[in-house]
C-alpha cells in the first residue's frame, strides 16, 4: 500500500519534472545491433559446408576472436552449448562481408548511448546530444524521431542536427547478436538456457573513438547541455597494436569531464563490466570527477576486489543487502563521488552526501522504466512507463526492508539518513515473462540519474 501510494507520486512527479531538463550528452558509444534468430537447418547447412569438424574443435579450443568461418561457427554453438553470452571481435574483412550477406531478423540502435537516446530524446523528449563514432544511413535511421541531435560542422561553426540529417559515408559498426532460445537444439547439442553469441565488427567503440566535433568542440558542445551520461570505457585494453594504450583515451575523457565540471554539468558514469583489471582500478580512479556512478552488484563485486577483500566482493555478488550497503559506503569513501546508485534484481539503492525524497521518486521512476522494458522490449511513448504501475512490487524486496527496519530505526519511506550520507532503498516492480532483458540496466540508471536532477 505504501509502495503503491508512493510509486504512483514518483510517476506524477518525474514525468512533471523531467521538461525542467534543457539537454543531456551522452557519449561515447553508438552503435548498430543486429539481431538474428538462429535457426537450426541453416546453421547445419553452413556448418557442414566448411566441416563440421573444424568447427568443432573450436567449441573445445576456443579462440576467443574471429579471422575465420570456423571460429565464427564455432563460437556460435560453443555458446549455445553453454548456454552462455559470448563476444568475440571479428578480425577480417572477409568475415564481415560473409557476416553482412547472412543477414538480420532485425536492427536496433546498439551501444548505451545510442539506446539511452532513443529513451531521453525519444521518449522524455529532453534535447539530447549524442556522440556517434561514425554516422552511416543504416545506423542514423535507427534513431527515432525527436530532440536528438548530433554536433556537426558547417564551415567553422558547430551545430547540432538530427542523425538522420547529419548523414554520412562512413563506417558501419556492427554488433552481430545470434539469438538462441533454451532447448534450441543443432547437431547433438542443446541449449541450456536462452543467450546470444555476438560477433563484433566495430572498430571504432572498441578504442572509444571520438570524432572531430568532440575533439575540437567539446567546449561549445558541454555549455549547451546540464546533464551528461559517459559510457563504453568498459572496453578499453592495457595497450593497441599502434602503441597507445587506455590511458591516450582516459586523458581525453577527463579533459571531458573537466570542462563539464567547469561549466557545472553534473555528469554520471556508467560502470558496465570492465574485465581488464588495471583498466577498471583507473576507471575507479576517475570517478571523484563525475558527480555520480551507476552500476550493478557484479560490476560493484569487481570494484570491491580491488578497493576491498574477496570476502566482501563475494558477499556482494550474493545480492544481500548489508554487504551491498558496506561496498557502497566504501566506495563512496575511496573516491568522494557525491552519488552511487546499484540496482540489483528485485530492488535498487543509493547512496546520495545529500538529503532529497527525489532520489528515492527517482529510483521508482526508473523502476517503472526496467519494468516498461521488461515488458515491451522497446519502450516507445511515456504511457508504457505509466503501464508498468500495474506490475506487482518484488515481495521479496520486502524482506530486505524488514531488516533494514531492524537495523535502522530511522527507516522511513524508503530513506535512511546516515548522519553525512543518505540511502534510499526501493523495491522494484518484476515482470514475470519479460520480452528481453538487453539493455534494461541502462534504462534504469539513465530514467533515474535524469529524472532525479530534474525534480530537484
Ligand atoms: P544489468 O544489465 O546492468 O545487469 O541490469 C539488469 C537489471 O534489469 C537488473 O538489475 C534488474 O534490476 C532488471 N531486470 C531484469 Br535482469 N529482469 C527484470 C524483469 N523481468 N523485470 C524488471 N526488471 C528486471
Amino acid at each position: 500500500k505504501l509502495w503503491k501510494n508512493l510509486y504512483m507520486n514518483a510517476f506524477e512527479n518525474a514525468v512533471n519534472a523531467i521538461p525542467n531538463v534543457e539537454g543531456v550528452l551522452l557519449a561515447y558509444n553508438t552503435n548498430i545491433d543486429v539481431i538474428k534468430y538462429l535457426n537450426k537447418d541453416d546453421l547445419e547447412r553452413r556448418i557442414n559446408q566448411i566441416g563440421k569438424e573444424r568447427v568443432f574443435e573450436v567449441i573445445k579450443a576456443p579462440t576467443e576472436r574471429i579471422s575465420s568461418l570456423e571460429h565464427l561457427f564455432g563460437g556460435i554453438l560453443r555458446s549455445i552449448k553453454l548456454g552462455k553470452a559470448i563476444e568475440w571481435f571479428v578480425e577480417n574483412e572477409e568475415i564481415r562481408r560473409y557476416l553482412r550477406e547472412w543477414g538480420w531478423d532485425e536492427l536496433r540502435i546498439g551501444g548505451q548511448a545510442g539506446i539511452m537516446a532513443n529513451l531521453i530524446g525519444g521518449v522524455y523528449r529532453i534535447p539530447t546530444i549524442v556522440h556517434v563514432p561514425q554516422n552511416p544511413k543504416l545506423q542514423a535511421d535507427l534513431f527515432v524521431d525527436g530532440p536528438i541531435y548530433v554536433p556537426i560542422f558547417e564551415g567553422k561553426e558547430l551545430k547540432l542536427v538530427h542523425p538522420k540529417e547529419a548523414v554520412k559515408e562512413e563506417n558501419e559498426l556492427i554488433h552481430y547478436i545470434y539469438e538462441f532460445p533454451r532447448g534450441f537444439q543443432v547437431f547433438d547439442i542443446q541449449a541450456p538456457r536462452e543467450n546470444r553469441f555476438i560477433a563484433n565488427a566495430d572498430d571504432y567503440n572498441a578504442r572509444v573513438y571520438m570524432r572531430k566535433e568532440f575533439k575540437e568542440s567539446f567546449e561549445k558542445i558541454a555549455k549547451g547541455v546540464e546533464l551528461a551520461i559517459i559510457s563504453g570505457l568498459q572496453v578499453l585494453k592495457e595497450y593497441y597494436s599502434d602503441g597507445t594504450t587506455y590511458r591516450d583515451v582516459l586523458d581525453r575523457v577527463e579533459s571531458h569531464l573537466n570542462i563539464l565540471n567547469r561549466y557545472g554539468v553534473r555528469s554520471h558514469f556508467e560502470f558496465a563490466y570492465t574485465p581488464n583489471r588495471l583498466v577498471r582500478e583507473e576507471l575507479i580512479g576517475i570517478l571523484s570527477k563525475f558527480t555520480s556512478v551507476g552500476l550493478n552488484e557484479v560490476e560493484l563485486a569487481s570494484i570491491v576486489e580491488i578497493i576491498g577483500d574477496e570476502t566482501l566482493a563475494k558477499e556482494v555478488l550474493e545480492g544481500h543487502v548489508f554487504p551491498i550497503i558496506d561496498a557502497i559506503n566504501l566506495l563512496m569513501d575511496e573516491t568522494g563521488i557525491d552519488r552511487i546508485h546499484l540496482h540489483t534484481y528485485g530492488y535498487y539503492l543509493a547512496l546520495t552526501k545529500y538529503r532529497s525524497e527525489e532520489v528515492r521518486d527517482a529510483l521508482l521512476f526508473a523502476s517503472l522504466a526496467a519494468a516498461a522494458k521488461a515488458m515491451k522490449g522497446n519502450i516507445e511513448k511515456i504511457d508504457h512507463v505509466k503501464d508498468a504501475l500495474s506490475v506487482p512490487t518484488n515481495e521479496r524486496a520486502i524482506v530486505f526492508e524488514e531488516e533494514l527496519e531492524k537495523e535502522f530505526t530511522e527507516f522511513e519511506n524508503g530513506l535512511i539518513d546516515m548522519v553525512d550520507r543518505q540511502l534510499a532503498f526501493v523495491p522494484t516492480k518484476i515482470v514475470t515473462s519479460p520480452k528481453s532483458t538487453v539493455g534494461i540496466g541502462d534504462t534504469i540508471s539513465s530514467s533515474a540519474f535524469v529524472s532525479e536532477f530534474a525534480m530537484r
